[in-house]
């Protein structure tokens, strides 16, 4: 048996990009909630009026001017406003999973559900209930939470009072909010992860391009204040239950070098560093890593740490290791022509390797080589939290009913699954693959919803109109005999 008995099966969304209800339940906005939707070469934008009521559309991070507020203009659309509509239909949504037999769903808490500006000093009741409702609803269907507690949904209320991450007043806030969770879920939820794509923070510098030194001072300086963050939520979700396990998360786009030169071979390890060991070597191993000193020096960086922090890493460490796998990148310090575009700026273009109508290169046997080497480096157990096709869907109506032909998904995931696999039999502890948007959501890098993801399909579009109902695409089936063959069939 290739999949080890007990291999968690299932698939992941986040509360920004599934739930919406932004505004109900006493929820609290996050950025995301007032970022527009774009396009594979159009940006999104965060809107805002200024004191005098003058409307401006900025950069996604951009800060709030002073006496300026967010707000929704009335030309532009908002996706996660309503998203998919979670909040009200998740029921639907899990009872779908336990059909195609999920073991684990993998989801996040909206923080400004729970503290609707991220201050208060207790949460909102509405939230509490709401989340626990579905985790008792998803253990009477056999489906194991496994829960993300920050995805990318830093509350509002914190930015506007704290200016953000580079503030560590933000440590205690995330910490009170971890708290409850783990207070609230104790034994409901067994299965944590601190802080998604924590890394995203330093390599979106990296894929978008410009980044100056002030930049990269901030970013390093918001990674030290989640690195102590997420150590110390990891220790208190540790004394509250034994059982839990938490883990960190780490988006790995492998990176490879494009010729032999050894420059590039060195330019590629060096990306590795910054992009992806960076963080995971702080979260498993608990302190900095040695080439730490040669990132900072190399863009003037100098990191504000107080005393204890450096313990508390170290005590911090994290129990398992999940990351996010989409494609892989090329490196090189020469001149290519051949560049990939898409949403990110990812380098140069991979001969060997096609890619998908996002720009993102397809590259199942990058999965094998990153679980190797990442289970290798940090010999805990490794769990794919994401992974999937991001594509154009066509919805046909065959016999009165509405049907998804997505072939090209079934083999994506199908060549991920056998890399898994090939991984296992060459000696990786794999727990766990939860495929991303296992229903459609609300792109995070595009905000659009015709780059979907899912098993299942929803019909809502890039102008907000549509029922939202749910229909099963043919992935939906193939996904079904997979797990339930413990992945032995794939065809
Ligand atoms: P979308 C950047 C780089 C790598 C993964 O992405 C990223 C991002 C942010 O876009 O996001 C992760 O929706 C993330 C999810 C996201 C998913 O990958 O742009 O954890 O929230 O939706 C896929 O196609």
């Amino acid at each position: 048996m290739a999949f080890p008995e007990g291999f968690l099966w299932g698939g992941a969304v986040s509360a920004g990009q599934y739930e919406g209800g932004w505004n109900e339940g006493g929820r609290g906005p996050c950025r995301m909630d007032y970022t527009t939707g774009g396009t594979r070469t159009s940006p999104r934008y965060v809107t805002y009026e200024l004191a005098d009521g003058t409307p401006v559309k900025a950069g996604r991070e951009a800060a709030l001017p002073a006496g300026a507020r967010w707000a929704s203009l009335g030309d532009c659309y908002y996706p996660n406003q309503v998203a998919v509509d979670g909040y009200h239909r998740w029921r639907e949504d899990v009872d779908l999973f336990a059909e195609m037999g999920f073991k684990v769903f993998r989801m996040s808490i909206g923080w400004s559900r729970l503290y609707p500006t991220g201050l208060e000093a207790e949460p909102n009741r509405a939230g509490i209930e709401f989340y626990r409702e579905m985790f008792e609803y998803m253990r009477e269907k056999g489906i194991e939470p496994l829960v993300t507690l920050m995805h990318f949904d830093t509350p509002l209320g914190l930015e506007a009072a704290c200016g953000g991450w580079e503030n560590r007043a933000l440590i205690d806030h995330f910490v009170r909010f971890c708290t409850t969770c783990f207070m609230e879920y104790k034994g409901l939820v067994h299965y944590w992860l601190t802080i998604n794509e924590i890394n995203n923070l330093l390599s979106l510098i990296d894929f978008f391009g410009g980044g100056d030194d002030a930049a990269y001072q901030r970013a390093y300086q918001q990674l030290h204040h989640q690195f102590v963050a997420s150590a110390k939520a990891v220790q208190v979700g540790h004394a509250i239950d034994q059982d839990n396990q938490i883990g960190c998360m780490i988006a790995s786009a492998a990176t490879y070098p494009h010729t032999c030169d050894p420059a590039d071979i060195l330019a590629a390890e060096h990306k590795r560093q910054e992009n992806a060991y960076y963080c995971g070597d702080v979260q498993v191993f608990g302190a900095y890593p040695t080439y730490a000193k040669r990132l900072w020096d190399a863009h003037n960086a100098h990191i504000a740490m107080e005393p204890g922090d450096l313990d508390d890493l170290a005590a911090g460490t994290v129990d398992f290791y999940t990351f996010s796998y989409y494609n892989s990148n090329v490196v090189t310090t020469h001149e290519v022509t051949d560049t990939v575009g898409g949403n990110f700026q990812v380098g140069a273009r991979n001969e060997y390797l096609t890619y998908s109508d996002w720009g993102w290169a397809m590259d199942p046997m990058g999965l094998q080589w990153q679980l190797e080497v990442l289970y290798d480096r940090y010999q805990v157990p490794l769990m794919v939290v994401e992974n999937g096709l991001g594509a154009f869907d066509e919805v046909v109506e065959e016999d009165g009913e509405k049907r998804i032909h997505d072939p090209y998904r079934i083999d994506y995931l199908r060549q991920h699954v056998r890399a898994m696999e090939t991984a296992i039999a060459n000696g990786v502890d794999l727990r766990g693959y939860t495929p991303w948007g296992c229903v459609d959501l609300v792109s995070m890098g595009t905000g659009e919803m015709r780059k979907r993801y899912g098993f299942v399909y929803v019909d809502m579009d890039d102008e907000g109109k549509g029922t939202l109902d749910r229909y099963r695409k043919d992935s939906f089936w193939w996904y079904q005999r997979c797990i339930a063959s413990n992945g032995a069939e794939l065809d």
